[in-house]
């Protein structure tokens, strides 16, 4: 009896540790101009180094997963984006799940720079599925080209 109310109680504590992790969202940016999706080159850790990503990060407290979209683009790519709205397709990742959200550059904002990462590439929908992907990403291919397709 007291180890079945021992074992429910770490079942318990247990979930409510993968609650709190999965409450750590992290969103990705579909930054989209001229019909192509801007994909970066990672450089860390070693597994996902030089595989690309749609650039992005943790959500910070008090943050929207669009307040968090605009900032990690400022950080990563020195450039001022304007969320438009979000894939369809949620990426999994180790830390919980990871929210795409569609973005255009603002209007006379800076050219995006890799600030973070080792390089930078515009690619169309025809590139797209060709492209080496970190695993996560890989996810929304699909999205990504309907997309991009005119
Ligand atoms: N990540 C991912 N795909 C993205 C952005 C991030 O798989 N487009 C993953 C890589 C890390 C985690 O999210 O495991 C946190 O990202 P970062 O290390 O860039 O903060």
């Amino acid at each position: 009896q007291v180890r079945r109310l021992l074992s429910a109680r770490a079942a318990a504590v247990t979930s409510a540790a993968e609650a709190l992790v999965a409450a750590r969202a992290v969103v990705a940016t579909a930054l989209v101009r001229d019909r192509s999706v801007l994909a970066a080159q990672r450089t860390r850790p070693p597994a996902l180094a030089g595989l690309w990503e749609l650039p992005g990060g943790r959500v910070e407290e008090g943050e929207s997963d669009a307040d968090a979209v605009v900032r990690e683009c400022r950080e990563e790519l020195g450039t001022e984006v304007v969320v438009d709205g979000r894939l369809a397709t949620d990426l999994r990742i180790d830390a919980g799940v990871l929210r795409v959200h569609t973005a255009h550059l603002a209007d006379g904002g800076p050219e995006p720079r890799a600030l973070e990462h080792s390089g930078l590439r515009w690619v169309t929908a025809a590139e797209v599925p060709g492209v080496d992907w970190v695993p996560a990403d890989r996810a929304v291919v699909a999205d990504l080209v309907d997309l991009l397709r005119p």
